[in-house]
């Protein structure tokens, strides 16, 4: 209560909010000052995520007009996953104190929030503690038994469709996809079709407020662009608003960040992050600053991301060390593997085309495999026997998107290097798809990009089940392709035969009794 007290008065006395985080044990472990309208949060990361991922941290501080839990409070709590926070309000008669408190809420509905009011006095004695004990309790339980607490991020999401032969709803729809794959609920979209690309603001500063102004209605936390914004209009974009603004690639970052498994994989999504960050540093932006535990803060695995420039750029020259030591016993195994004079097919595609399920049906094996974007960041490889004595190399890689970032290819140059040796490259395409033609655009272009065009490649139309016969057979026909299904192994055998003839063109195909055999590699 006297801390209560000595907070707000202070806090009145210098204009500006005052908060306090607090640990479980009751020990003040932050003081933090902010403006007369806003205060930030220092970086928890430090703070580990407890049992049940809440960090074990309270945040209470002061609200000069006496206003209640605000939005941005409401995010806070969401993002950093909060125990609980609090705004203390002091109302000039009477001296009268309360405290609104807000609480992660699995049955909450939409907001995932709950909000409650009391007199300070009521929060004194060991019942509110214990009432509070509870909530947390409660909560801690719905999220370590996997119980959904619906207070993910929320984001508005803004499409502009410019110089694109993407049809708007297709990015929209692709936007979703990628946010859904970062946890990111997707609250509300706006479409703006722009002449000519505004320096600062993107889509013109009226445009953007208008923009703001829906989000706050939908209560969103963020802004995601589709289209990928430069430093400067990150800057002046963040200027605008509290919401925390994100663009495409560093959605695509963060679930890279999320996916990497292996050593050198978590290096190269670290070595992106940094190379996107490091310009963008000067930013206010809280996406970046502030909410190290949210969206773009993430680093793979354990690692957390520094924020300080110089740090940076000493991290980023150890990684590029690194990755390169980690390269050279890569190329050696590469010629180890080439001295065996196995040929090796390499499946490339789209992101989500069916290349893992493809390697798994042929090689009986287990990769994993999902229908969200980038399941795979490592490559693997298997053994595929062909026949009696045909046997080649089977490789999985990471699947490709329109506009991959350049960051982000640039570090996974290296394991994509392990393309060039491919003999035949598998292009699989997932025909189900509305947009199938321009993935096959995009992939070519990368393929072009890395320099594999000159590999022979066999497009390959998956997922055929999915699709009317007569457009399997049209496509296949128009497209030279061949038709298959993934899921469904019987409908592999025209493939094998085609690869078996394009990589031992010397004597006729041997017809191939399935199963196919595996070994790991
Ligand atoms: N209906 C149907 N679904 C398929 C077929 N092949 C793959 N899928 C599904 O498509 C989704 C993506 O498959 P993956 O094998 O993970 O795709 P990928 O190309 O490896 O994707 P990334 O590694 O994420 O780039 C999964 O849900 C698969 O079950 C198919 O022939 N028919
Ligand atoms: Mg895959």
């Amino acid at each position: 209560m006297e801390l209560a007290r000595r907070i707000l008065e202070i806090s009145r006395e210098i204009n500006r909010q005052v908060g306090v985080l607090i640990t479980r044990k009751g020990e003040v472990c932050h003081v933090l000052v902010g403006d007369a309208f806003s205060i930030m949060l220092p970086d928890l990361s430090g703070y580990r995520m407890g049992k049940g991922n809440l960090k074990g941290v309270r945040f209470i501080h002061t609200h000069l007009k006496n206003e209640t839990i605000e939005r941005e409070d409401l995010t806070d709590l969401r993002m950093l996953r909060l125990d609980l926070v609090g705004v203390l309000k002091a109302h000039n008669r009477g001296n009268l104190y309360a405290l609104d408190i807000a609480y992660l809420d699995p049955e909450a509905g939409p907001s995932g929030c709950r909000v409650e009011s009391f007199p300070l006095q009521h929060c004194l004695g060991e019942n509110f503690n214990e009432w509070i004990s509870e909530k947390i309790g409660i909560l801690q339980k719905a999220l370590s038994t996997g119980q959904r607490v619906s207070g993910r991020i929320r984001a508005i999401v803004a499409i502009v469709p410019l110089g694109q032969r993407w049809d708007s709803e297709a990015l929209l729809k692709e936007i979703v996809e990628l946010s859904e794959a970062c946890n990111v609920e997707v609250v509300g979209s706006i479409i703006q079709k722009v002449r000519r690309i505004h320096p600062a603001y993107l889509i013109g500063e009226g445009k953007l407020k208008e923009l703001v102004m829906i989000s706050m209605e939908k209560g969103a936390d963020c802004i995601i662009f589709n289209k990928d914004l430069s430093p400067a209009q990150l800057n002046a974009i963040s200027k605008m608003t509290e919401l925390k603004v994100l663009d495409r690639t560093l959605l695509i970052l963060d679930i890279f960040a999320r996916r990497a498994h292996s050593r050198e994989g978590k290096l190269q999504v670290e070595l992106a992050q940094l190379k996107y960050m490091l310009p963008r540093l000067s930013s206010k932006n809280t996406a970046m600053s502030r909410l190290t535990g949210g969206i773009g803060g993430r680093g793979p695995g354990e690692t957390k991301l520094e924020i300080n420039r110089r740090r940076v750029r000493d991290r980023i020259a150890k990684l590029e060390r690194e990755l390169k030591r980690l390269k050279t016993g890569r190329d050696l195994r590469r010629r180890k593997r080439k001295r065996e004079a196995l040929p090796i097919i390499s499946i490339v595609g789209y992101t989500n085309a069916g290349k893992s399920t493809l390697l798994n049906a042929l090689t009986n094996s287990h990769v994993f495999v999902e229908d969200k974007p980038f399941a795979t960041l490592d490559t693997s490889s298997r053994l595929l026997r062909l026949s009696k004595d045909r046997k080649v190399i089977i490789t999985d890689t990471v699947g490709f998107i329109r506009d991959l970032p350049r960051d982000l290819l640039g570090a996974f140059m290296s394991t994509l290097d392990e393309l060039k040796d491919a003999d035949l490259l598998l292009h699989i395409v997932d025909i189900s798809h509305p947009e199938f033609e321009l993935h096959i655009r995009a992939v070519d272009e990368i393929i072009r990009k890395i320099d594999l065009g000159r590999i022979p490649s066999l497009l390959v139309l998956n997922k055929i089940d999915k699709v009317p016969m007569e457009d399997v057979l049209r496509y296949s026909r128009m497209l030279q392709a061949i038709p298959i299904s993934a899921t469904e192994r019987e409908t592999l055998l025209p493939l094998i035969d085609a690869i078996e003839r394009m990589v031992f063109p010397e004597s006729p195909a041997v017809s191939i009794n399935p199963p196919f055999t595996q070994e790991l590699i």
